[in-house]
């Protein structure tokens, strides 16, 4: 029986665990719920995700949630090519990066999404400006790594790639809105301020799969 990824187009959460299953090949039906339609809040769905968010993977009986478990079961279900390292240094160092993106890079990226979301914008530019300088100090620690590094961990993608990437995608996404323009945040162009980490971004945009996994609505 093939498993089922339950997503929302433009999930970050959902996307990192997309692009898992593509870059392995692993098949699976996908099950795209509508954020606009509340698909995610429906009963059906809150018996498998009780939060009412996606990602979830059902797999047979099994039922799983949050992305980065669901990452580490694909990778040990389907352990071609091998995302959380080989060796227990290297899986330590993909784990450390994972975990600085979850503590650090998404507490910063949320008080600077939440109030694009909640259009709050212009009483909250302060906490933004502050939240923004706190995040490029993280990502030049990344710039860093990946000015020697073809991947964020030695030269083979990894789980630390995906999880990163495909935050730092959204986030950029969202911050490129019009409304924040006036706050000169400084991540466009990111180029720019981050030759590396840009350089590192179109070799993900490359890797086995990407197209399939794309945020079908950031297409348009
Ligand atoms: N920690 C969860 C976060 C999942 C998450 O926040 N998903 C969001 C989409 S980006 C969601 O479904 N939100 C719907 C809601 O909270 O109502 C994971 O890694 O899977």
């Amino acid at each position: 029986m093939s498993l089922e990824i339950y997503w929302g187009s433009g999930s970050p959460f959902a996307w990192r665990v997309l692009l898992t299953a593509e870059l392995k090949g692993v098949p699976y039906v996908s099950k795209q719920l509508e954020f606009s339609k509340k698909e995610h809040k429906a009963d059906s769905y809150l018996l498998l995700n009780p939060r009412g968010e996606v990602p979830t993977l059902k797999d047979g009986v099994t039922v799983l949630t949050e992305s980065i478990a669901i990452m580490t079961y694909l990778d040990m279900k389907f352990p071609s090519p091998l995302l959380f390292g080989s060796t227990p240094i290297e899986t330590a160092r993909i784990w450390s990066w994972i975990s600085i993106a979850m503590y650090h890079y998404e507490a910063m990226s949320n008080r600077l999404v939440v109030p694009i979301f909640e259009k709050t914008v212009h009483q909250c530019a302060d906490d933004m400006r502050s939240a923004a300088v706190l995040l490029h100090n993280e990502w030049s620690g990344l710039e860093k790594a990946l000015s020697t590094n073809a991947c964020v961990v030695g030269d083979s993608i990894s789980a630390a790639d995906i999880v990163i990437f495909t935050y730092l995608a959204y986030l950029l996404r969202i911050v490129g809105r019009e409304i924040v323009t006036p706050l000169d945040l400084g991540f466009h162009p990111l180029a720019t301020r981050y030759p590396s980490i840009s350089a590192w971004c179109r070799r993900i945009e490359k890797i086995k799969g990407y197209d399939n996994a794309f945020p079908p609505h950031w297409r348009t």
